[in-house]
């Protein structure tokens, strides 16, 4: 049996090793991609970011299991906040993945930023696609909130939650980090501490004054992770902003640009690929450096020149 056929069969382990295969970029990874594409279901994602230890993954494990409970199939992307740009975990406590009930059939997967060579925003969308074609329906995302990176993968799910704290500061900081834009729900966790009565009125403050309205209220709730306060709330909010999504014809709308920055990706990672392959492999970048450190060609007109040579080549 084919690693493809056992995947059909409903394999975890083939279903592990074909995302390997397309997280590594392997060879016929594209075309296998394409075979997978046409089982697709359009998966629902929610994206859930924010702060280093505010309770992302303590959500995710609720939510996971809640939604396992209605008999959904769940699958959960952790991409590791250990990454050069979010510092790494420095929470001795946080939550791990083993943590997510898997015993509810909840499959889980962590994506490293390093290693993932197609960026890793690719990387998570061309993920979903497997865990789609395998037969998941909802796909929850956690990430850091913090670089553009993470606001690329966060921007390709369907409904996001902010996650804040009352410690994480005043809500415009969250304007400041651009969370205020891609938010659909936010999430005041560690709501038993101080501070949070106030962070809840400040982010309603700032929600108010936006001046670009859209028909989607964006609701604020006050979460408990760890006493399992609110978070069957915080479930019905997120289904609220699905059912809303499908109504208002906006998840289409979402997804007609999605699918235009894949084909964009798609198209952009075979030229590459074949302009290192065909060019850049046999000396001639080499050559091209000796010639610029001679002086006799500038790095601009060299690029421009390869690239006219891949082009007539091709
Ligand atoms: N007091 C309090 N602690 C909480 C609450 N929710 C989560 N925690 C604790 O906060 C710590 C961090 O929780 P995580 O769920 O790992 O947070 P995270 O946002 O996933 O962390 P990173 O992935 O490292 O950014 C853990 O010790 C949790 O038990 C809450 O509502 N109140
Ligand atoms: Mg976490």
């Amino acid at each position: 049996m084919s690693l493809y056929d056992k995947f059909l069969d409903g394999s975890v382990i083939a279903l592990s090793r074909i995302i390997s295969h397309i997280e590594n970029l392997r060879p016929g990874y594209q075309e296998l991609l394409s075979r997978l594409y046409r089982r697709t279901n359009g998966i629902y994602r929610i994206g859930l970011t924010g702060p280093p230890g505010a309770g992302k993954s303590s959500l995710v494990n609720l939510l996971a299991g809640q939604l396992a409970d209605d008999g959904r199939r769940v699958a959960v992307i952790c991409v590791d906040p250990s990454s050069p740009f979010t510092g790494g975990a420095f929470l001795g406590d946080r939550i791990r993945m083993q943590d997510i009930p898997v015993d509810k059939g909840v499959f889980i997967r962590s994506m490293g930023s390093r290693g993932s060579t197609g960026g890793l925003a690719a990387a998570t969308s061309n993920v979903t696609v497997a865990l789609d074609a395998f037969g998941f329906d909802t796909l929850i995302i956690e990430t850091v909130g913090v670089g553009q990176m993470e606001l690329d993968i966060i921007d390709a799910c369907d409904t996001v939650v902010v996650t804040l704290v009352p410690e994480s500061g005043d809500a415009i900081q969250a304007l400041k980090a651009g969370l205020m834009e891609i938010a659909d729900v936010f999430a005041v966790n560690k709501s038993d501490r101080a501070g949070a009565e106030q962070m809840l009125y400040d982010l309603k403050s700032a929600l108010e004054m936006r001046t670009e309205k859209s028909k989607w209220e964006v609701p604020v709730i006050a979460t408990q992770a760890l006493h399992k306060k609110n978070t069957e709330e915080l479930l019905r909010l997120i289904l609220e902003h699905k059912s809303f999504l499908e109504t208002s014809g906006q998840l289409s709308h979402i997804r007609g640009l999605q699918l235009q920055k894949k084909v964009e990706t798609v198209i952009t990672r075979l030229v590459f690929r074949d302009i290192s392959s065909n060019i850049l492999s046999d000396g001639v970048l080499e050559k091209a450096v000796d010639k610029i450190m001679k002086g006799e060609e500038d790095p601009y007109s060299a690029g421009m020149r390869l690239y006219k040579r891949f082009k007539l080549g091709s």
